[in-house]
């Protein structure tokens, strides 16, 4: 056997078997512990959920399945040699743990271009009834949401499936969805920005190339531009917001189309995936006040005002992270390689080198390092996409294929229904007072 499905379907028993030993034999065992300021502080360093596609640690950054981003970028099939990893390839291995074959990643592209060609009719009339300036964060939700009625498990869920057979129609719909999401982030962004004339998928194209084709954006640097992004956003563990909010909405067995356009209403918000538009816009803030060759001392003072105006540096921080996010790095090698002289991308490393600084003097962050989203924009300015606003969405259709991917795993491997304890202050005051 050598396609996904059953490939992904002979593992499954090993895996149940796996947790079932875990379970019994360390099901007791203890985490950690959990203190007061970690129920009121986002439930920061709680260590409660089971995530198998990917893992961060606080220093390295994250791994997919046990590789780092260079790993990945060293051993996945590339659809040029040397090139960068194709995104489908990721999700096979965020799927079964193993590299596939330059072969297996065809096949799989293949199959996601027959899956997702066409969009139903009515997903192009839902998003056209949104009223004009509908910012493409909304679009994207509703036009994932518009899918649901297609969901394979929802339907068989009515018929009284099995439990244990759960995981196949989830299987279905997430890779139905995920094969849809070029087409729908495509057609968002040409009626967003060009006056609505679609370009038609190209059944020759791997699945990121055809997104960058059907937005309008053709050529070998940014295909594979595209490549690295929509490899490099796909998971970041469990706890992040859009994974957990995905996750959560799972686990009362909504269908992925509902768990996954929740997972994408978090990741709408400024502090997680909309902080690459809020980059871009903090940007042209600093070249519109202070012109595209600041000087350090000027930029050093931008980021002071800033922080005294009460709002986030954006791009900068984590919540897990402690060092430098390794999707900034491999993001940067890629300017240094193909766009050195880009005046934006000067600005961003000039930020590099003065934020870092001026946070951890200012003494509140934990990690005053850039993340994933202190990069990304200005590359894709440099290939003319240009609209930040967008930004997300680009951004969404990456996080479908690590958030979907678990989602198939939690359902094979049973796990419950989402439904942690909540206390008031009430009970805190007569618990410890
Ligand atoms: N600029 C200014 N203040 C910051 C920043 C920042 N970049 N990062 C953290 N802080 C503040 C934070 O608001 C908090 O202040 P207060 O005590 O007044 O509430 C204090 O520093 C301690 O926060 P941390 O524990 O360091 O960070 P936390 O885990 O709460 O939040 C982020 C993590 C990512 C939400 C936060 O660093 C942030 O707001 N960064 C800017 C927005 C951003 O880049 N988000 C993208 C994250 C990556 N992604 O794609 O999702
Ligand atoms: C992510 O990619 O989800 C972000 O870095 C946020 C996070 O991990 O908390």
């Amino acid at each position: 056997v050598s396609d996904l499905k059953s490939v992904l379907k002979e593992k499954i028993p090993e895996q149940q078997e796996r947790l079932k030993s875990i379970k019994k034999t360390h099901g007791s065992k203890e985490l950690g512990k959990v203190t007061v300021d970690m129920a009121i502080g986002g439930m920061r360093g709680i260590t409660g959920l089971l995530w198998e596609t990917s893992l961060l640690d606080p220093e390295e950054g994250i791994r997919f399945r046990g590789y780092s981003i260079p790993e990945l970028q060293e051993k996945l099939p590339a659809a040029k040699e040397g090139g960068e990893p194709l995104p489908e390839g990721l999700l096979w291995l965020l799927l079964t743990g193993e590299i596939p074959s330059k072969e297996q990643v065809d096949a799989l592209s293949a199959e996601l271009s027959y899956r997702g060609k066409e969009l139903p009719g009515h997903v192009h009339k839902v998003l056209a009834a949104l009223p004009a300036g509908t910012h493409p964060m909304t679009q994207f939700s509703t036009a994932v949401l518009a899918l649901q009625p297609e969901s394979q498990f929802a339907a068989a869920y009515q018929k009284g499936i099995n439990k244990l057979n759960y995981w196949d129609p989830v299987y279905e719909d997430s890779l139905n969805l995920i094969a849809k999401l070029p087409g729908i982030a495509a057609a968002i962004y040409r009626n967003t920005y060009k006056g609505g004339k679609l370009i038609p998928h190209d059944t020759s194209l791997d699945w990121a190339a055809n997104l960058s084709h059907q937005m309008g954006f053709d050529g070998d640097e940014v295909y594979e531009l595209t490549r690295l992004y929509q490899t490099i956003h796909t998971d970041h563990e469990g706890g992040n917001v859009s994974a957990h909010a995905t996750h959560l909405v799972g686990s009362a067995l909504s269908d992925p189309y509902f768990s996954f356009s929740a997972g994408l209403n978090g990741l709408a918000g400024p502090l997680h995936g909309l902080a690459n538009q809020e980059v871009l816009r903090w940007l042209f803030d600093v070249t519109k006040q202070i012109g595209q060759n600041p000087s350090k001392e000027e930029v050093e003072k931008f980021v002071w005002d800033t922080l005294k105006s009460g709002k986030v540096v954006p791009g900068f921080g984590h919540a897990v992270l402690r060092k430098t996010d390794p999707r900034y790095t491999c993001q940067r090698e890629f300017a240094q390689k193909h766009l050195p002289d880009d005046p934006m991308f000067k600005l961003v490393s000039l930020f590099y080198e003065v934020v870092p600084g001026v946070l951890t003097e200012q003494g509140k962050v934990k990690n005053p390092w850039p993340n994933v989203d202190a990069h990304s924009g200005v590359l894709l300015q440099y290939y003319g996409i240009k609209e930040e606003n967008f930004y997300t969405v680009l951004f969404g259709v990456s996080r479908a294929i690590g958030v979907l991917s678990q989602g198939i795993w939690s359902r094979a491997l049973g796990l419950p229904i989402e439904r942690p304890k909540s206390v008031t202050m009430d009970v805190l005051e007569k618990k410890f007072g």
